[in-house]
């Protein structure tokens, strides 16, 4: 077994222990009210999901494990000469709660190269996919394709798991998962637009690296690229739909590989993380109506008759922060270090100014700011990956991270088959109606 493994199993027990202990002095202790407005709308701020390795604060934004994304950048691994963190080392955080030595580090990096092989039906399967399909459905049929390999699914079919033991069958699959999600998205990424070209693996590199290789980018400045963004998409708490709804399938025993194609496809949302490619495409499609130069006024019209029209401003807002998405802060100082003149990052960072005013002046608008999907995009597409349609994946590859970390522990707390209460109108009016 490698190291993480090994924490995880000295983990366990101790933290199982303080949950029942939180569980016993504070499980009466009431969270929020619930109103019948929080019901129809979504939920907001309602507290009611237990999920421990990350938190969202309104307005200081995520904390994974308690550090925030400067600090992640500060503290975790980095390449040679890079400046961006390294998700091997932050799924050691979100794992274990500890930063990882620099032997614990090696041996994720180590485990994941030696699990991450594709043989050579997984390749064809890809490879047989319709070119037409979205990447992403191609990325979540993948992901199905795959749970034929879950050792959980197996042993539970065989009888042969108790419920002690559910986290170490999780922890096995969702090892497997993450060891193979960049070989699989690059291979989706070289068959939909690169005739299939396999590109191999270079054991010489890191993870996020490996998938820029096998991509197809080779320059240095492109893998520290990825290895920033992997790291910031990874987790953003509980009740995002990617991350509930791998927590929430996960909770009736389906497998990690079933647990993440459910939450891919919700990622797949243009409101979630389909956003990012609406992001480019809106830019682009704003420079083809206004040229160059763009005026800010041009601009505040562009946004007004795009919400006019019924549409979202996509990037901007959130259902949870109330200021700038950190994550935005993040690439946005990522490219004003190694991107010079590119007149579309000169775009987003236009945008910035002029969109959040413009937005403010229309009432119900939440948060007026940009999220994580304002910026990413815009940095692939500056290093030559112009098919936007692509770009969710790159955050599913990342997103994975949070989901496996958090469902591992979801089986090893022994949380229960999620079920919330539900409501109709009609329950509505007759327990609060005047008569
Ligand atoms: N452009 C236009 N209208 C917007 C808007 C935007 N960027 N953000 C919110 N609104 C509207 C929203 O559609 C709603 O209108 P109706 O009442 O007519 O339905 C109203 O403002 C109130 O919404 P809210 O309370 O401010 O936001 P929600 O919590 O309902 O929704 C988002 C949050 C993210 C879905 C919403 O802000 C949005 O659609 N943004 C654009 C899409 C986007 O960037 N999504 C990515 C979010 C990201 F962080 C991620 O998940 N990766």
């Amino acid at each position: 077994h490698g190291l993480l493994k090994q924490r995880m199993r000295d983990l366990v027990p101790v933290k199982q222990a303080l949950l029942r202990d939180v569980r016993k002095r504070y499980g009466s202790k009431e969270i929020c009210k619930v109103t019948v407005d929080q019901a129809i709308g979504g939920m907001r701020n309602v507290f009611a999901l237990f999920y421990d390795a990350s938190l969202l604060d309104a307005k200081t934004g995520i904390t994974m494990r308690d550090y925030n994304i400067p600090e992640l950048q500060e503290y975790l691994q980095k390449a040679e000469n890079g400046h961006e963190p390294l998700p091997e080392a932050l799924f050691w955080l979100l794992c274990t709660g500890d930063f990882p030595s620099e032997q614990e580090f090696a041996d994720v990096q180590q485990e994941w190269k030696q699990r991450g092989q594709l043989d050579s039906q997984t390749q064809n399967f890809i490879l047989s996919l319709p070119k037409s399909a979205h990447p992403m459905t191609m990325l979540s049929q993948t992901l199905l394709y795959l749970q034929k390999d879950s050792l959980f699914q197996q042993a539970y079919d065989q009888g042969k798991v108790s419920k002690p033991q559910y986290w170490e069958y999780f922890y096995e699959d969702a090892m497997d998962l993450l060891a193979k999600i960049p070989r699989v998205a690059a291979l989706i990424y070289r068959h939909k637009y690169k005739n299939g070209e396999i590109i191999s693996a270079d054991d010489n590199l890191d993870w996020a690296g490996n998938y820029a290789h096998m991509l197809g980018y080779n320059k240095f400045e492109v893998r520290e690229c990825l290895r920033g963004y992997l790291s910031i998409h990874a987790d953003h708490e509980g009740g995002n739909v990617s991350a509930h709804t791998t927590h929430l399938v996960g909770s009736a025993l389906a497998d990690p590989y079933l647990s993440y194609s459910a939450g891919v496809n919700g990622l797949a949302g243009p409101l979630h993380g389909l956003a990012n490619q609406e992001v480019l495409k809106w830019l682009l499609e704003l420079k083809e109506e206004l040229g160059d130069n763009i005026s800010n006024e041009k601009i505040q019209d562009y946004v007004l008759t795009t919400i006019r029209e019924g549409k979202v401003i996509p990037g901007y807002g959130h259902a949870v922060l109330r200021y700038t998405d950190p994550r935005f802060i993040h690439q946005k100082e990522f490219a004003a270090r190694h991107i010079k003149d590119d007149p579309l990052v000169d775009l987003v960072r236009q945008c910035y100014h002029v969109i959040p005013p413009v937005l403010k002046t229309i009432g119900k608008i939440q948060n007026p700011w940009p999220n994580v999907d304002a910026h990413s995009g815009v940095l692939l597409y500056h290093y030559g990956m112009k098919e936007f349609q692509y770009y969710t994946v790159v955050f599913a590859v990342s997103r994975a991270l949070g989901c496996m970390a958090n469902l591992i522990w979801s089986r090893a707390f022994g949380l229960p088959i999620e079920r919330p209460g539900s409501i109709t109108m009609r329950w509505i009016e007759e327990k609060y109606g005047e008569n």
